[in-house]
């Protein structure tokens, strides 16, 4: 049985990662952060009784700023693979907390990377390095391919790039399997509130169910390669199953505006709009309901208007992979296409939604996070 250490557990990756290799039948240990609240809810289906036998799902309290503490878990563990996963992942946010960015997304790797060489693990522990495609930042090529040149456009990816190059270095000079999975943005129902695909699918499911009233949205204009996480996690084990460690991007080779989405997902809602306007003036109105999913609007309803908060000192305008060299050598493919993502996201928060307008007219008290 292999095993297999994954930080970022918690996360959206680390969910499906994890869901993945118990399939596999790996021995899965995660590393979870200490939390004032529950923090485990992605991963608490996989949970298992300690006291039981044939346990294969194992946490450990963690931290990527804390050195000794990864290189005890990493000791215990004994791991064949690690993955990566663990971020400060939010780029917006990564402005405003640039140190700690730095500390967790760019130290945080070389400390997991200097346990493995302290414990002397390099022949025996294959490790995976979460990569970005903010890495592009502002681009030098259309599509991106792995020997496309890096201009970082935030703390996060500026942080994001150290990882990646420490994770070639350790490769290149102690002969540890690492490698660079360079992934296009990709979500799922599981997608952290404040990214822009769920802030879209959760913030239309409340305003149709009557619990919000309007989206406020950044940059409309912006493209990107979104993709699903069920299938990205496929790669990032089969990166480390090849004879050879070398860095892949993944991709859909489709690029969309966040526009597009927003559209998209009212639809999955009955909901047609007319974007009107323009800058930080535009805005979207119902044109047209269809269905009963949206009992709460009326046409001619704003749903989404701008607010010049959400925009970023400096923005990745585009983002568009090659996914060529994975496809190749990898035989990896994409299987739900975005539209497909979009449909699962609005059903899931449009459920969601639902279970808090029933409660709420049942005069039950509830409070939806509105900080996004
Ligand atoms: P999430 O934000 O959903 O998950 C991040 C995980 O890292 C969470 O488990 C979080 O814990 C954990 N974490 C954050 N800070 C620390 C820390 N200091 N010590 C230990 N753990 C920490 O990210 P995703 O699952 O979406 O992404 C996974 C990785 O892939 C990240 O590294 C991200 O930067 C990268 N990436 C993601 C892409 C995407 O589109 N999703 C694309 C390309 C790269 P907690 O739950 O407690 O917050
Ligand atoms: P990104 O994802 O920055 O690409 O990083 P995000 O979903 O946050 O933004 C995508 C694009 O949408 C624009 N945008 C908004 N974004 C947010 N979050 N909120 C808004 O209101 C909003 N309005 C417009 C953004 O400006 C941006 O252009 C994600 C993360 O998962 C990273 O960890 C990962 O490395 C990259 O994807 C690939």
């Amino acid at each position: 049985m292999k095993t297999a250490l994954i930080t970022g557990i918690t996360g959206q990756d680390g969910s499906y990662l994890a869901e993945l290799l118990l399939e596999k039948g790996y021995e899965v240990h995660g590393v979870k952060r200490r939390s004032s609240s529950f923090n485990t809810q992605r991963v608490d289906h996989m949970f298992q009784d300690p006291h039981v036998e044939n346990n294969h799902f194992f946490l450990h309290y963690g931290d990527l700023t804390d050195s000794s503490n990864l290189t005890r878990i990493i000791q215990q563990v004994q791991p064949d693979e690690i993955y990566n996963l663990a971020a400060q992942s939010h780029v917006a946010v990564s402005f405003e907390s640039p140190e700690y960015t730095a500390d967790v997304d760019a130290l945080g790797t070389v400390r997991l990377l200097e346990a493995i060489r302290l414990l002397g693990l390099e022949k025996k522990t294959r490790f995976y390095q979460a990569s970005t495609s903010e890495l592009y930042g502002l681009v030098q090529e259309t599509p991106q391919k792995e020997t496309t040149p890096f201009y970082p456009r935030s703390p996060y990816a500026v942080a994001k790039l150290y990882a990646y190059w420490i994770t070639v270095n350790y490769r290149e000079s102690y002969g540890i399997y690492a490698c660079n999975g360079i992934l296009f943005n990709h979500e799922s129902a599981r997608r952290g509130e404040t990214f822009v695909t769920r802030k879209i699918t959760r913030g239309l499911a409340n305003i149709a169910q009557g619990l919000e009233k309007c989206l406020y949205m950044g940059n409309l204009d912006s493209l990107r390669d979104w993709g699903h996480a069920k299938d990205y996690v496929r790669m990032q084990w089969l990166m480390l199953q090849q004879q050879q460690a070398e860095d892949f991007v993944i991709a859909t080779g489709v690029q969309y505006s966040v526009r597009d989405f927003i559209r998209w997902s009212a639809e999955e809602l009955g909901i047609m709009l007319a974007f009107e306007g323009s800058g930080v003036e535009e805005r979207a109105v119902v044109e047209h309901i269809q269905g009963d999913k949206a009992p709460a609007l009326a046409v001619g309803d704003t749903v989404v208007k701008i607010d010049p908060r959400y925009f970023r000192p400096a923005e990745v305008e585009t983002l568009l992979g090659d996914p060529r060299k994975a496809k190749e050598k990898l035989g990896w493919i994409p299987e739900i296409t975005v539209q497909q993502m979009c449909a699962e996201m609005v059903a899931n928060d449009l459920q969601i939604a639902r279970s808090h307008a029933l409660l709420k007219s049942h005069n039950y008290e509830l409070v939806v996070a509105k900080e996004n």
